[in-house]
Parts: structure tokens; C-alpha cells; sequence
């Protein structure tokens, strides 16, 4: 039996966590992109289609974490990442804010909601978060989520770069971005709480840190998806058969 080693201070523990932030996206070239401007019309529709399967797939994602957990103060906490998106009374939800994107973007809803254009590195990426959530712990799965830590800056660069590079989108579109701000940094820093007292032996706080890189790796992946089809014009094995058809 490996001697358990103590287990990280909380302070210490977060900050292991915070460092993973150097592997977050917002650093992947699609996304540097993106803030740089050098996106176009295509590239930046294919990345909101996209993205638009990732969004339809959060509350689900949430709904396995709640399905999993006995525990009702933290249910009736965390349930409101379902209504963030799916939307409440008097709220239209950020799922539907993610179509006005599209719309603002030159998509129609029906394209998007169609799924057609949604790549299957993508596709499998996004499942595989969802699949994770079904079957890890609810506390793993709430870990997961801890990506967040580094979002609130990614929706901000947008809102500072998209009007600025991107003129022909319509500032309309913008309001998801908007919504993430609060909505990311309210939901993370109950994610973080959860997580720093539930991962609380060296063993398990490892076991955190994979976690966390697990879904950095998602989302690196999803982009690498849309950089090889949207920049390197490698076309998705479909597409040959449709040529051929
Ligand atoms: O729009 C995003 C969102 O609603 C969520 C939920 C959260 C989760 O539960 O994993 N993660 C997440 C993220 C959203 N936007 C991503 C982006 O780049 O726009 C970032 C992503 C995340 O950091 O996990």
C-alpha cells in the first residue's frame, strides 16, 4: 500500500487546480483566432453550430449530476444550471440566446437545431461529457464543470473582440456571452466550494486534477474537430459520400 501522502491545503489544492488553466481553450489556435479576428463568416458559423450540440447538452449533463445525488441542499443549488439554459418564467434561458447568436450570425434556427453541421469530433467529445456525468459520482461530475474557472475571461474577450473584428454580426447575438458572465462565475465558485471539501485526500484531489484535464481535453478537443474541417479544409468522411451521391 503506496503511504497515503497528506492531502494539499484547500488554498494550495485551488491553486493546483487554477494552474490548469494553462490547457484551458481559450489558448487552442482556433480560439486564438477568434480573438485575433482572423476567423471568417464560415469558420465563425461552423464554430456556433457546433457549439450550439455542446450548449443542448449542458442541462442534460447537469441533470445526470442531480440524478446521482442524495442530497437536497446541493440539488436545489445546482438545478439552476438547468434553468440557466433551458430557461424559467420570465427568462428565455441561454439556449435560446445560443440561436439568436446563430441567427446574428448569418444561421437560420432550423440549420442549427437540424444538428447537420455539428462534426463527429465534436459530437463524440460532447457525449463523452455527457457519458461521463451519467456514470462517474456527482461530486466527479460536479468536478468536471471546474473548466469554468477560466470562462468568465474567455466570453469577455469575445465581447471585446467580436464587435471590433466581426461588424457584419449582429451585437444582438452577444447576449450569451453577456448572461455567462455572472451566470460562470456564481456557478464555478459553488463548484469549487463542492469540490475542495469533498476532494480531500491527496489520492483524491489527484483524482481532481485528472478530472478537471479530462474535460480541458474535451473541450481542446471539440475545437482540434472544427480546426481541421474550418482551416485545414480536411472534409469529414460523410462529406466524400455526399460527393459521391
Ligand atoms: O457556455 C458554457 C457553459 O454553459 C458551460 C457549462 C459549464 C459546465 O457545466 O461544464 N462549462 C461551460 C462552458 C461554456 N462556454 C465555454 C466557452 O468557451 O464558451 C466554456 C465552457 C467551460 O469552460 O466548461
Amino acid at each position: 500500500m503506496a503511504s497515503a501522502e497528506a492531502p494539499w491545503s484547500k488554498e494550495e489544492f485551488e491553486q493546483k487546480l487554477r494552474q490548469k488553466g494553462a490547457a484551458y481553450h481559450i489558448h487552442h489556435p482556433f480560439q486564438m483566432m477568434m480573438n485575433e479576428g482572423r476567423l471568417n463568416r464560415e469558420q465563425i458559423q461552423g464554430w456556433v453550430a457546433n457549439r450550439f450540440y455542446y450548449q443542448i447538452n449542458i442541462p442534460r449533463k447537469d441533470a445526470a449530476i442531480l440524478a446521482q445525488c442524495p442530497d437536497r441542499e446541493v440539488r436545489r443549488r445546482w438545478i439552476k444550471r438547468i434553468l440557466d439554459h433551458d430557461g424559467r418564467e420570465g427568462d428565455e434561458g441561454g439556449i435560446e440566446a445560443w440561436l439568436r447568436l446563430g441567427e446574428a450570425c448569418g444561421l437560420t434556427r432550423e440549420e442549427m437545431v437540424s444538428l447537420r453541421h455539428v462534426l463527429p469530433g465534436v459530437r463524440f467529445a460532447v457525449d463523452a461529457y455527457v457519458n461521463f456525468a451519467r456514470n462517474a459520482s456527482w461530486q466527479e461530475g460536479v468536478c468536471a464543470s471546474l473548466t469554468e474557472l477560466f470562462a468568465v475571461q474567455i466570453h469577455r474577450v469575445r465581447l471585446e473582440n467580436w464587435p471590433r473584428y466581426y461588424p457584419w454580426i449582429d451585437p444582438k447575438g452577444y447576449e450569451y456571452f453577456r448572461r455567462r458572465l455572472n451566470e460562470a462565475r456564481e456557478d464555478v465558485q459553488y463548484g469549487l466550494e463542492l469540490t475542495l471539501n469533498y476532494f480531500n485526500t491527496r489520492e483524491l484531489q489527484e483524482r481532481a486534477l485528472e478530472i478537471l484535464q479530462f474535460k480541458l481535453d474535451i473541450l481542446w478537443a471539440m475545437l482540434d474537430a472544427m480546426y481541421v474541417v474550418y482551416v485545414d479544409n480536411i472534409k469529414p468522411a460523410r462529406a466524400l459520400l455526399e460527393e459521391k451521391i
